[in-house]
């Protein structure tokens, strides 16, 4: 259906440039609602707005984040005032993990130093945001689409309840003993999954995006200068293949780089 759909428009557009669809098959007919998946956040708002107005987010479209919400970026509280407002679900990210880790408590002894790239949000969070961290959870599954969000990645055959949480927040490889690896290498642990559910992650901007046989990585470094990336699935659709999987991926520019990719993880 989506190809002679797509052969129908390039039919009537005859002799024009035929502009790729902005929200793949499903815009037109205005019943189905879609799942939008965005990528490393940190603090993007402008980016994150401009997202959802490229992807024409409507009302009903269900909205998933692979964490990474808040930290290095220009302006946290303004992504957590959009994602209230389109009522989306995040995954931990290893920088939630760390603020939600330094929450001030009654009774706690204060942190000595609030980590930099948490500085900027750290005392503008109210208790209604510090629960919304606290409340995270490590992996989300959307069986409607046949897929798993994580904010890093997973350890393939490893059933997902046996998972080390510091694999799921900060996993970008291999080692070559085997072992989990939160380090950069040209192969990703997503090369090395080839098992169902299909997962959509983050957390590795120095890949940029990673289009994997049964793996899609969508950190595109926004905060960093570069983009940020949503998949848009159509309701009860699971991820397309990978030849096709770039159909349903959506990027808008950075508007400028608000932190140095090679300062740390
Ligand atoms: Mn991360």
């Amino acid at each position: 259906m989506r190809s002679a759909q797509r052969a129908g428009q390039s039919e009537f557009f005859k002799g024009a440039a035929v502009p790729r669809p902005l929200c793949g098959d499903y815009g037109a007919a205005g019943v189905m609602s879609r799942t939008i998946i965005i990528g490393d956040l940190h603090g993007c708002a402008a980016e994150l707005d401009a997202l959802l107005e490229r992807i024409a987010h409507a009302a009903g479209d269900r909205v998933y984040c692979v964490g990474d919400l808040v930290a290095r970026g220009p302006d946290g509280m303004g992504v957590l005032r959009i994602l209230r407002q389109v009522g989306a679900r995040s995954v931990l990210g290893n920088h939630d993990a760390k603020l939600r880790a330094i929450r001030p408590r009654k009774g706690k002894k204060p942190v000595d130093k609030v980590p930099n790239a948490l500085a900027g949000v750290y005392d503008k969070l109210k208790s209604e945001d510090w629960d919304l961290f606290d409340a995270l959870p490590l992996y989300l599954d959307l069986p409607e689409h046949e897929l798993r969000i994580v904010h890093a990645g997973v350890v393939p055959k490893v059933p997902i309840d046996e998972q080390d949480p510091w694999v799921l927040t900060n996993l970008r490889s291999f080692d070559e003993a085997g072992k989990p690896s939160s380090k950069w290498n040209e192969v990703t642990w997503a090369a090395t999954y080839h098992e169902r559910p299909h997962i959509v992650f983050g957390h590795d901007a120095r890949s940029r995006l990673q289009i994997h046989e049964c793996a899609t990585g969508i950190d595109t470094g926004c905060v960093y200068g570069a983009e940020l990336t949503a998949l848009v699935l159509p309701a009860a659709t699971p991820a397309p293949s990978r030849a096709e999987r770039r159909d349903v991926l959506f990027s808008v520019p950075a508007r400028a780089a608000y932190a140095d990719l090679n300062a740390g993880s």
